[in-house]
């Protein structure tokens, strides 16, 4: 089949990596090599989950987009489980496919699958989530947020909302996944940006997860235990979503009586913030798929590339929230 928007070029490069990888276990993989064949790419993609809505976008962005680009997806939910995703990767070295890109859901533990990849010859794209993997020739590149740069975009928001007071500010945060580069991250970063305002202090953190319901029960107990919140800092807008129904059950108003700042910007959470029950979102987009396709097709072809893309992403205030909803695709 003739493809579109592909170069000579690129094509050449495509099914001479395609014909190698055959040849890789000393088989003859029909599909490279004469040009009306079916040449297409092969992307194995190891997914989280589906715990928020950001990652139900990012999962519809990468679908989509690979259909768009021509590419094979074979796409495997791990459920959240380090186990399955390692099983899928490996999975997907035994059906030789030309690239293999992953969503980690949490930062160690690679090291062993990512060797094997790399043994059998298969470029590894880390899609939005980091690997705390010293050696990085284990992977050719790492595209998604810098969540620190998140994590401090929420806490200078906070530092700026109580300037020039001194009264004590009690923020209780929900973590992300435990173990996660977001939930590691975010945290970093938030607590960088408020470390110089002594009133402004931490003072339960636990995971919830990423998910809503999580959200409403670790938020449930903070109300228990701890009188006198004021801030929640929410690390994605599900928990902060699910915190809005506890604050609600407790007989307090969320975005008046506590203040809420999360992360991603997904419609649900913009929904929320337009409605002035969240104070504040820092975006975190999930449409990584046209340049996770676009890596895929470079990587298969052997060139080599940039190790860190990063994703542009912006905040909301209540206002904004009211002009972006409309135009807000996920
Ligand atoms: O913020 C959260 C999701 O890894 C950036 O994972 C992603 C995070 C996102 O569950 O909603």
């Amino acid at each position: 089949m003739v493809r579109r928007n592909i170069s000579a070029a690129v094509l050449s490069g495509v099914l001479a990596v395609s014909a190698l990888a055959g040849c890789g276990g000393g088989g003859d993989d029909a599909g490279s090599g004469n040009s009306g064949g079916d040449d297409k790419i092969t992307l194995g993609f190891s997914q989280v989950g589906a715990e928020s809505g950001w990652r139900t976008a990012n999962t519809k962005s990468i679908q989509e987009s690979a259909a768009s680009a021509g590419i094979d997806l074979k796409f495997s939910d791990a459920q959240g489980k380090q186990e399955n995703q390692i099983s899928a990767i490996r999975n997907f070295i035994t059906q030789k496919v030309d690239v293999i890109a992953f969503s980690p859901v949490v930062t160690s533990g690679w090291d062993a699958v990512l060797k094997e990849a790399k043994d059998a010859g298969i470029p590894v794209i880390l899609t939005d989530r980091a690997v705390d993997s010293q050696d990085t020739s284990l992977y050719e590149t790492f595209i998604g947020s810098d969540f620190v740069e998140e994590g401090k975009k929420a806490g200078d928001w906070l530092v700026k909302e109580y300037e020039g007071k001194t009264d004590k500010v009690n923020v209780v945060e929900l973590q992300g996944t435990t173990g996660s580069a977001p939930a590691i991250d975010r945290q970093k970063g938030f607590a960088e940006a408020i470390k110089a305002n002594p009133n402004i202090t931490i003072v339960k953190s636990q995971t919830g997860d990423f998910k809503r319901a999580d959200g409403k029960t670790v938020m449930e107990t903070f109300l228990q235990s701890t009188p006198d919140i004021d801030v929640l800092y929410a690390h994605n807008d599900d928990m902060g979503l699910g915190a809005i129904e506890a604050i609600e059950a407790a007989g307090k108003k969320p975005g008046t009586d506590i203040k809420i700042i999360t992360v991603d910007a997904v419609k649900d959470g913009m929904t929320a913030l337009a409605d002035g029950k969240i104070n504040f979102i820092v975006e975190c987009s999930p449409l990584l798929g046209p340049q996770l396709m676009d890596l895929a097709k470079k990587a298969a072809a052997g060139e080599t590339l940039e190790k860190r893309v990063l994703t542009e992403e912006t905040t909301f205030t209540q206002e904004q929230a009211k002009t972006e909803l409309p135009n807000r695709k996920y």
